[in-house]
């Protein structure tokens, strides 16, 4: 089993396709084990993207995720580090194929919709960042049992 830290951005949150994006997630086996609506407090952005800090478009970046409310939620299941980051497709709306999120509903590549954790270091330290320990849950639900074989 994987977690993977999801956020859906503003951009998302404003265009009301929260839902959708869960709805994908869900639908596909992964399950939600942590989940909350939240105005980013920007230093808490700054760590989350430091990678990019010198990157051109860093401090654009770090206003547009600070710009409105975004979901941040916590994902599980198999793979599921790989699997959301294929559902969500290419950084760039216009090149994402059609099927994934970027591809369905985005042209930008900086108003791309939702961030995915891109590998199990990223994935601790990000949900690590978004977190506390008691606000993930874990939990059995019998249906698992037909979505992942013993
Ligand atoms: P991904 O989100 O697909 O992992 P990264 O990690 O390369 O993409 O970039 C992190 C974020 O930075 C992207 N989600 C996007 O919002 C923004 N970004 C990436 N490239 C650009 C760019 N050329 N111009 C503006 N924003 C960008």
């Amino acid at each position: 089993m994987e977690r993977t830290l999801i956020i859906c951005k503003p951009d998302c949150v404003n265009r009301m396709l929260v839902g959708e994006v869960l709805r994908r997630f869900e639908s596909k086996g992964l399950r939600l084990v942590g989940m909350k609506l939240q105005q980013s407090p920007k230093p808490q952005v700054e760590k989350h993207y430091e990678v990019h800090k010198e990157r051109p478009f860093y401090q654009s970046l770090v206003d547009f995720m600070t710009s409105g409310p975004v979901v941040v939620a916590v994902l599980e299941g198999p793979g599921a580090i790989a699997v959301v980051r294929n559902m969500l497709g290419a950084t760039d709306g216009r090149q994402a194929v059609p099927g994934t999120i970027r591809g369905d509903f985005g042209l930008d590549k900086q108003f791309n919709l939702v961030h995915a954790s891109d590998g199990p270091e990223t994935a601790n330290f990000e949900i690590g960042l978004f977190f506390k320990p008691d606000e993930l849950v874990t939990y059995q639900r019998a249906a698992d049992r037909w979505i992942v074989s013993a």
